[in-house]
């Protein structure tokens, strides 16, 4: 049963002109630098899901093999007519190996703030299982949300997987895990994250040889264009991505091939021949690092699997319990 979307208070999906102050100030900012949730407008989803069947991209491929795995140990963990709430979700192809693993699940409420794309996913997952009553939620997860009220917080699984939360820094990222941990109290987290590793697999990950995530990426600019009347030439931007080793991060760059103004929404924008924007932050954790964390959030660690080559992992973890009334 599929309910439409409901749009939240913020603009989660919008144009870009209701982030104009926002796009502003990072691009104004002495290092540029844009929030990776502007990649993802429809062709950026379109890309993205390009992206996760690359040979060079791992994470999409072993997270599924870890999910198909281990799905019978997961259901156990879950129990019965969980309420499946899953944050940034995209494509719904891993919440539909989660759905058909679990026992009876209930419902199964995506969050993500690419409009059309949303809708156009849940109902396919409303399709596949006509039983689960399927929620849409429009809105950005790194800000205050409202749910439906028809969800339990001591029956949600939270699904957060494709190392998502690997877009966060560090602080955020253990910031969120404590705010999720207080609102599921009584629930639990099936979280996906990448773990860090040869720089030069990283490397070779985030730069294909068939140009997907470069156009992945200046498709940002074009974006800017057609919603904030910027005039980026997608010629003078070359994408690059770098594994910085001290951070344990990929960062994603549009780099400036030549000295030149760029006019974003009225604002003239300079930039140096290799000035660069820096479009997206990846983070990696070793699975302990992440485990500490977690549990410093106040979470509790069910399980944590790990695949041979120990390229991806998945937690299970379990939130504090319910407060009694
Ligand atoms: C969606 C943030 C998990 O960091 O691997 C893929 C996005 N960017 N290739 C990632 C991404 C370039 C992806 N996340």
């Amino acid at each position: 049963m599929l309910h439409s979307a409901r749009a939240v208070a913020d603009s989660a999906a919008a144009s870009l002109a209701a982030d104009r102050q926002h796009i502003l100030a990072g691009l104004t900012a002495p290092q540029k630098h844009l929030a990776p949730k502007y990649l993802y407008d429809e062709r950026g989803s379109q890309l993205f899901d390009e992206i996760c069947s690359l040979p060079e991209y791992y994470p999409t491929r072993t997270e599924v093999g870890l999910l198909r795995t281990y799905a019978t140990a997961i259901a156990a963990f879950t129990g019965p007519r969980a309420d499946v709430l899953e944050l940034g979700a995209g494509s719904s192809l891993k919440a539909r190996l989660l759905l058909g693993c679990l026992d009876r699940p209930a419902s199964y409420v995506p969050v993500d703030i690419s409009a059309a794309y949303l809708a156009q996913q849940a109902a396919e997952v409303a399709a596949t299982f006509p039983r689960v009553t399927v929620l849409p939620v429009l809105a950005d997860f790194t800000r205050p949300f409202a749910l439906p009220e028809t969800l339990t917080a001591e029956r949600t699984l939270v699904f957060f997987p494709g190392s998502t939360i690997g877009n966060l820094s560090r602080v955020r990222a253990a910031e969120l895990l404590s705010q999720l941990a207080e609102r599921m109290r009584g629930g639990a987290l099936l979280l996906g994250v990448d773990i860090c590793k040869d720089a030069a697999v990283l490397h070779a990950a985030y730069n294909d040889s068939r140009g997907v995530t470069a156009a992945f990426n200046l498709n940002l600019l074009a974006r800017l264009n057609r919603e904030l009347d910027a005039d980026f030439e997608l010629d003078a931007f070359e994408h690059d991505a770098v594994y910085d080793q001290e951070h344990a991060r990929i960062e994603m760059r549009l780099v400036s091939q030549r000295e030149q103004a760029v006019n974003v929404g009225g604002i003239s924008i300079l930039f140096r021949k290799g000035e660069y924007i820096i479009s997206e932050h990846s983070h990696k954790y070793a699975p302990d690092d992440l485990a500490r964390i977690a549990r410093a959030a106040g979470w509790h660690l069910g399980h944590c699997w790990i695949d041979d080559d120990a390229r991806f992992s998945v937690q299970y973890l379990r939130a504090p319990a319910a407060r009694n009334a």
